[in-house]
């Protein structure tokens, strides 16, 4: 097996010029297994193309004829490599101690090794020696340990088989059509499916789901006379350490197994679900398990059979326990039928309203997967008060790479300070775990006993597009995903610097500084500044309903979907307090329950999701609410209009595909945000009746 490099796709973060360094070299692999004969044939490759070489292990006597440069190497061997032995000595009290993903990395005496317990671990320590470049081969540095935080890294596809006539063949997809699946058939470029593999395992990601959480009837089938296609792609997968996982129809057992009944207590039920998933591990030995979506916009679940979400997990986590498996469990259930004349009820509250009651009722592969927010993947929202309220249960937290609520792949919108923000969160204020800890596995609880952690999830972003992202630069969010799964510590902005030295290798830039620059100037700021020009302070969802590009500030405001805004002649925003609000600022614990409640202590960015508040109510930044509209909003416009500037200056460093399809979409950025500036400086400039300070042109 030759690693992929495919012609007419973009090649992202490993263009062959990244291997420059390791295919230079003299490198030895020691150990067998597929995922060894990975990095040995990933070697071979870089060195064919470089002059370097790659030794094979000798048994025995294992002097090579000249020194190695690079030596990978199970710990576990009969034998490892002269050049490692010192490394494993230093190691040898923790040998067994870098888990199955993890890697010790070394430089000393002129030679750079990577150990690892198991394959898998070499596999990333490999990575990780592409990633450093010639750094990895320069002055030497002590034994460092590198395992991820997370064990579970996983991407979520909302890909259908067939093409729905509303979402299209991805549903939120922004790339193209689907990379796994081709109107009703499994795509026949597989080998475009490896080379996504290859990438997301060079970003740490270990797990994908290959179809959409709402699950139609074509794709119900992949767990059956379906399941074909998945072994095919869990095939592609596997030499890269990814381990697939299927959305499944809570309902399957009527739709697919003709029974009258889902009912997750009925035996007849638990015996096809156990029957059916003993069937997908003959199949797929690996496979990861199962994702669902339940009682949540139309979708089936245990409700309708008056049972509990505990209930419908725990039958299938049963399935899935002899094999290993997990199931992941989605917390975002609310009512999408809501009455907008019904102020008391408030969607923000529904996921801890069902499930918190619930911690303590799921199996150990049980994983409720909850989003970050109490909403859904707005540009600002709080941290989910579920991601704090279930210290018994296992957690994972859920990010949309896909960028639905962030410019849909046409806007730049780095997504890693948001993500950041968001894994370093402390539920229980500053000093206590955070978010990524809950994720990884650690909670305040001091009374329960210690659950494993559930993971990060995301919804991927990647489509059949020659760029995989849709947008050039929406590749660094994919990126960047897998890379904080891995270490949520991570600087968001030296993650940046990794993508584009890796993405754009500096060898083979005219001016790589340059680029480095221009580059962070459009990308490190796009997140505020997609949230300068939309919906403003925390409010959320003024979108255009549906297809949710572009503004519509009351969009969704007289609907049945539970995302308003409120505003009126006096003022705008949701109040969510426990004094007069909906009471969701209860849902948190200290100190955020009081810091939320608290107009005064409530963060500025927030304000408009916890508060209803009169526009002239001054912000802690000393603007007033109107004014902080206006001001952000022709801010936002101009820092895109500069961006667009700035990449006309570097078009010159770059492939001229990725500049066209660059300078293309910042075009539309730059529309895009005239349109969000006018029509909400309008909006709220007619509702209020104040003016602008500065006297801008408002319509
Ligand atoms: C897959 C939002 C999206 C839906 C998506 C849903 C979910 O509502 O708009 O397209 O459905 O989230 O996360 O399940």
């Amino acid at each position: 097996m030759t690693a992929p490099q495919l012609t007419d796709v973009h090649p992202a973060w490993l263009p062959p010029e990244a291997f420059r360094a390791l295919g230079s070299r003299r490198t030895v692999v020691q150990g067998t297994g597929l995922l060894v004969e990975t990095v040995r044939q990933e070697v071979a490759d870089a060195a064919a193309r470089y002059g370097g070489s790659l030794r094979q292990p000798t048994t025995g006597a294992d002097e090579p004829t000249e020194p190695d440069d690079l030596v990978l190497a199970l710990t576990t061997g009969a034998t490892v490599p002269a050049g490692a032995a010192a490394v494993l000595a230093e190691l040898a009290a923790q040998t067994g101690q870098l888990g199955a993903d993890g890697f010790a990395l070394a430089r000393r005496a002129g030679v750079t090794v990577v150990l690892a317990d198991a394959a898998p671990g070499l596999l990333y320590g490999l990575f990780e020696v592409v990633r450093r470049g010639e750094a990895a081969f320069g002055a030497g540095f002590p034994v460092e340990r590198h395992r991820p935080a997370m064990r579970l890294r996983m991407l979520n596809h909302w890909d259908n088989v067939t093409v729905d006539p509303v979402m299209g063949q991805v549903e939120r997809g922004y790339s193209g059509g689907s990379i796994f699946w081709r109107d009703g058939a499994l795509t026949p470029e597989l080998s475009r499916v490896r080379a996504y593999g290859r990438l997301l395992a060079a970003s740490g990601v270990n797990a994908v789901t290959v179809n959409n959480v709402n699950v139609h009837a074509v794709e119900a089938r992949l767990l059956t006379d379906r399941l074909g296609d998945v072994a095919a792609i869990a095939d592609e997968l596997r030499p890269y350490g990814i381990r697939v996982h299927l959305s499944i129809t809570f309902a399957a057992p009527v739709t697919l197994g003709g029974l009258p009944t889902a009912d997750p207590l009925d035996e007849h039920v638990r015996a096809w679900w156990a029957k059916t998933t003993r069937q997908v591990y003959d199949t797929i030995p690996d496979f990861g398990g199962f994702v669902v979506k339940a009682d949540s916009e139309g979708q089936p679940g245990p409700f309708g059979y008056g049972r509990s979400h505990a209930d419908g997990a725990n039958v299938l986590a049963e399935a899935v326990a002899p094999f290993g498996g997990a199931v992941h469990w989605r917390a975002f259930v609310y009512n999408h039928r809501q009455d907008w004349r019904d102020r008391s009820t408030d969607r923000a509250r529904a996921a801890y309203d069902h499930f918190a009651p619930l911690d303590g009722q799921f199996r150990d592969n049980v994983i409720l997967q909850v989003k970050y927010g109490p909403i859904d993947f707005q540009v600002r929202e709080p941290i989910s008060p579920v991601i704090a309220a279930m210290p018994a249960t296992r957690l994972a937290v859920e990010l949309q790479v896909t960028q639905e609520y962030t410019g849909q792949q046409r806007h730049v919108c780095y997504l890693g300070p948001l993500w950041s923000e968001v894994l370093g969160f402390g539920p229980w204020g500053a000093d206590g775990p955070s978010v990524a800890d809950v994720a990884a596995g650690r909670t305040a609880d001091v009374a329960g006993p210690p659950v494993g952690g559930g993971g990060l999830a995301a919804v991927s972003s990647v489509g059949d597009d020659p760029f995989w992202t849709g947008h050039p630069l929406a590749q660094a969010n994919l990126y960047a995903f897998g890379r904080f799964a891995w270490n949520p510590r991570l600087d968001p902005l030296a993650i940046l610097d990794e993508w584009i030295d890796l993405t754009f290798v500096p060898t083979a830039t005219g001016d790589p500084d340059r680029l480095r620059r221009t580059l962070h100037a459009i990308m490190d700021d796009s997140w505020r500044t997609y949230e300068r020009y939309t919906a403003p302070l925390g409010v959320g969802f003024m979108v255009r309903p549906g297809h949710h590009y572009g503004p519509d500030v009351d969009g969704y405001e007289y609907t049945p979907w539970g995302t308003y805004h409120f505003a009126d002649r006096d003022g705008v925003g949701v109040d969510r307090t426990r004094a007069t609000g909906t009471g969701f600022t209860g849902q948190y614990p200290a100190p955020w329950s009081q810091v939320y409640e608290s107009l005064d202590q409530c963060p500025d960015e927030l304000l408009l999701f916890f508060h209803h508040v009169p526009y002239g109510h001054v912000l802690h930044s000393g603007s007033t609410v109107i004014q902080h509209i206006y001001d952000t909003h022709f801010a936002g416009v101009e820092q895109v209009t500069e961006s667009r500037r700035r990449w006309a200056e570097i078009v010159d460093l770059v492939d001229p595909a990725v500049a066209a399809r660059v300078g293309e979409r910042l075009d539309e950025q730059v529309r895009s945000a005239t349109e969000w500036r006018d029509q909400l400086n309008t909006y709220f400039f007619r509702k209020s009746g104040v003016p602008d300070a500065h006297g801008r042109r408002i319509h």
